[in-house]
């Protein structure tokens, strides 16, 4: 079918999305980056024929990796995105007025470049804030790396094919964890269970060996078809218990107004179905 973009990334499943305008199509040096028009999702951005992110349903995603630890922290400072190009996430974490400092690792400069022009909405200034330290460098690297720790890491990664794929192994969490300051939170994208039950289960059996609590919530977009998607916790911490009325305080004194985010959907997102649970080691 002509006009509609095909996603790649499950052997035996697709979901298509029309494209009624192309907006953009090029390879950069990472991967092949095009931005088209939808009439229900508004500009979605594909790399490598898979969606990334869309105008319309990118709240649901970003607000449940940024809300999520930050207001179950309740005094994160600083904070680490590994990924995240677009500029959604930065947006959301930049909303925390007691954030003071947001390092931002983009192995893809061609991303950043391109979002700022193409997708504005969804970054919406994040890049011109001076909280915000924006690095180009392989995300996993910089894990390595013995710099300042951080109170919340939130890996906004790729699925793990292609340049993504370092972010989801058993060293990169390790890295990850010595960069948490105390009490420090970690979380990931780690794809839709149904579809990709692999990659959650390899997440979570490297987290069980790291992190006194792990585990993983989720909460469903749309554009990223084929059920709820996980997002991997780990924390040595007792965040996870943060009662819904301390989560509802937080909430208002950040000022927070959120279109998927609420304190009840927080604590409900934890709760897991049969088939997921059994993906737990
Ligand atoms: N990165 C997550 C894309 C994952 C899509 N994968 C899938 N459908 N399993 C989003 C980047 C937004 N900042």
């Amino acid at each position: 079918m002509q006009d509609w973009s095909f996603e790649t990334l499950h052997a035996d499943y697709a979901q298509a999305l029309k494209i009624d305008r192309l907006i953009y199509d090029s390879e950069t040096e990472h991967q092949r980056l095009r931005v088209f028009e939808n009439e229900r999702f508004g500009r979605v951005l594909t790399l490598d024929d898979v969606v990334q992110t869309t105008e319309g349903d990118n709240f649901i995603y970003h607000e449940m990796l940024s809300h999520v630890p930050i207001l179950a922290h309740g005094s994160a400072r600083r904070v680490l995105i590994i990924g995240g190009g677009d500029g959604g996430m930065a947006r959301e974490v930049l909303r925390h007025a007691d954030v003071e400092h947001v390092t931002m690792v983009e192995i893809d400069a061609g991303v950043v470049e391109f979002a700022k022009e193409y997708l504005p909405n969804l970054s919406q200034g994040a890049f011109d804030d001076p909280r915000l330290d924006l690095v180009i460098a392989d995300g996993a690297e910089f894990m390595r790396g013995d710099g300042a720790r951080f109170d919340v890491i939130i890996v906004d990664s790729t699925d793990p094919v292609g340049p993504g794929e370092v972010l989801f192994t058993d060293s990169f969490y390790g890295h990850a964890r010595g960069r948490l300051a105390e009490g420090g939170i970690l979380v990931t994208q780690n794809g839709v269970p149904f579809l990709q039950p692999e990659e959650l289960r390899g997440t979570m059996r490297a987290f069980k060996a790291l992190f006194r609590d792990w585990g993983c919530y989720l909460a469903s977009v749309p554009s990223y078809a084929g059920g709820p998607m996980a997002f991997g916790w780990a924390t040595d911490g007792e965040a996870r218990r943060t009662p819904v009325d301390v989560l509802r305080r937080r909430m208002q004194a950040a000022g927070l107004a959120c279109d998927y985010y609420t304190p009840e959907v927080h604590r409900g997102a934890f709760a897991l179905p049969g088939y997921i649970r059994r993906l737990m080691p």
